[in-house]
């Protein structure tokens, strides 16, 4: 018997939409349909991914879809967030993939069949390898190519889409893509960071200006990661470190997009670490988004750094923490969505990713995973808590529908609420899909 979720009064309005979110490359297989991404590459690179895996098959949702998005509305999901993959539409040279794009238009008419809203974000960290192969996001002019993309998107999924994100999480292409160099294309150096960083931003502006044109009517916006960052002690050095760790990984998103400039910190970066910003390029990417998205998992604690900056602390022994080892502490979700509300004049806050990795077994059939029901009960609370505050929270999704390609990780990490075995690509809802179900058939009877 699925545990009853216990989830306030705040997120039961049929008004909220609740929805379950996925990304093109990390389950959509189908390689042979598609050009190489940056993520193809990435992962031929002895190493790069934990257990040697790629995204060639996934969860094979090229051929699946109708199964997933079947999974979607049985559940009693009010929404369905995914990502169009750019290599599978666009090809290198330059032509529309028609089948690429005729994929998405028959899942985005599944969805309306089906009663479900369609999210779509436009750029979930598949680049083409072909633009990579010109610098990537390293090269200002990929931000015009992305909106050129976004152009033939809207235009073609005209009156199908109920919100567009521009871009997922920026912080991971560019910190982790071309900084740290543990996602793809895996550069390595505080040279590159920020400036991948601006480009991306500038291509979220670029897209905003498509969208308004192509479709002036839809909720459009940008998603970004955050990790609400605490000082490891009460100690000057371990403040200063904290605030500097928010505002090179949270601040330096946000406060462009929302205020139109970069945190203080710029000035006080070496000259080769700083962007390359145009005249003009804040204007265009702090033009009004409909809404913010934020995706939180977890909260890290940070203590000062003779080497570099900061030290970012793994979870202290003891604490709660996930399959990842990312320690679960819902009200950071909550505090974070008050400081954003103190610090920005904030446009509404959808929380476009929130959800864990566990070690799930199927067992008998079934796979019990009380620790991820825990998880989303809490944290759908502390939203609530931070909407009662004034925060202006539109919507929520689980990350994720299915266990999926979890990055550097491969296939080892499941964050789905539905179990995938992939010998076989069946799909089992795990028992936190079934306390939603519950919850969100019984929400909709009110
Ligand atoms: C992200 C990405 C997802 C991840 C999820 C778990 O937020 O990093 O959007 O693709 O799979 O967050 O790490």
């Amino acid at each position: 018997m699925a545990k009853t979720l216990k989830i306030d009064q705040r997120l039961n309005s049929d008004f909220f939409p609740v929805g379950v979110a996925t990304s093109s490359f990390q389950i959509e297989g189908g390689r042979e349909g598609r050009e190489a991404s940056i993520w193809d590459t990435f992962c031929t690179k002895p190493g790069a991914v934990k257990d040697g895996s790629d995204g060639a098959i996934a969860c094979d949702h090229i051929s699946k879809w109708r199964e997933d998005v079947d999974l979607v509305a049985s559940l009693g999901f009010d929404a369905y967030r995914f990502s169009v993959s750019w290599p599978r539409v666009i090809k290198a040279c330059g032509s529309v993939n028609q089948d690429g794009l005729a994929f998405y238009v028959a899942l985005l008419n599944g969805l309306k069949e089906r009663g479900l809203k369609a999210y779509v974000t436009l750029y979930h960290w598949d680049l083409p390898e072909y633009l990579e192969e010109q610098g990537g996001w390293l090269n200002r002019q990929t931000a015009s190519e992305f909106a050129e993309y976004v152009d033939v998107v809207s235009k073609a999924f005209s009156g199908l889409v109920d919100c567009y994100a521009t871009l997922n999480e920026p912080f991971c292409s560019a910190y982790l893509g071309y900084e740290l160099g543990v996602h793809a294309p895996g550069k390595v150096g505080k040279q590159y960071g920020k400036k991948a960083a601006h480009n991306l931003l500038l291509a979220h502006g670029m897209a905003m200006q498509v969208l308004r044109r192509n479709a002036p009517d839809v909720t459009s916006g940008i998603v970004l990661n955050f990790t609400p960052y605490y000082a490891a002690s009460l100690s000057e050095n371990d403040q200063t470190a904290a605030k500097l760790a928010h505002d090179h990984h949270n601040d330096w998103y946000v406060r462009p997009v929302l205020a139109g400039c970069y945190p203080d910190i710029l000035a006080s970066l070496p000259e080769e670490e700083r962007p390359e910003v145009h005249e003009g390029d804040l204007a265009l990417i702090s033009a009004p988004i409909d809404y913010l998205g934020v995706n939180y998992y977890t909260r890290s604690f940070v203590k000062e750094c003779s080497q570099d900056y900061f030290d970012i602390l793994p979870p202290a022994k003891g604490k709660p923490v996930s399959a990842m080892g990312w320690e679960i502490f819902p009200n950071a979700l909550r505090d974070l969505l008050l400081q954003l509300h103190r610090d920005y004049d904030l446009p509404p806050v959808q929380i476009t990713e929130n959800g864990m990795a566990c070690d799930d077994a199927l067992i008998n059939g079934e796979v019990d995973d009380p620790v991820r029901v825990q998880y989303l009960q809490d944290h759908m609370n502390a939203v609530a808590e931070a909407m009662e505050a004034g925060v202006n929270v539109t919507a929520y999704f689980v990350w994720s529908l299915l266990d999926n390609f979890e990055w550097a990780e491969g296939y080892l990490k499941r964050f789905g609420i539905v179990y995938v075995d992939y010998d076989t690509q069946q799909r089992v809802p795990k028992q936190s899909a079934l306390a939603l179900k519950q919850w969100l058939t019984r929400r909709k009877c009110v």
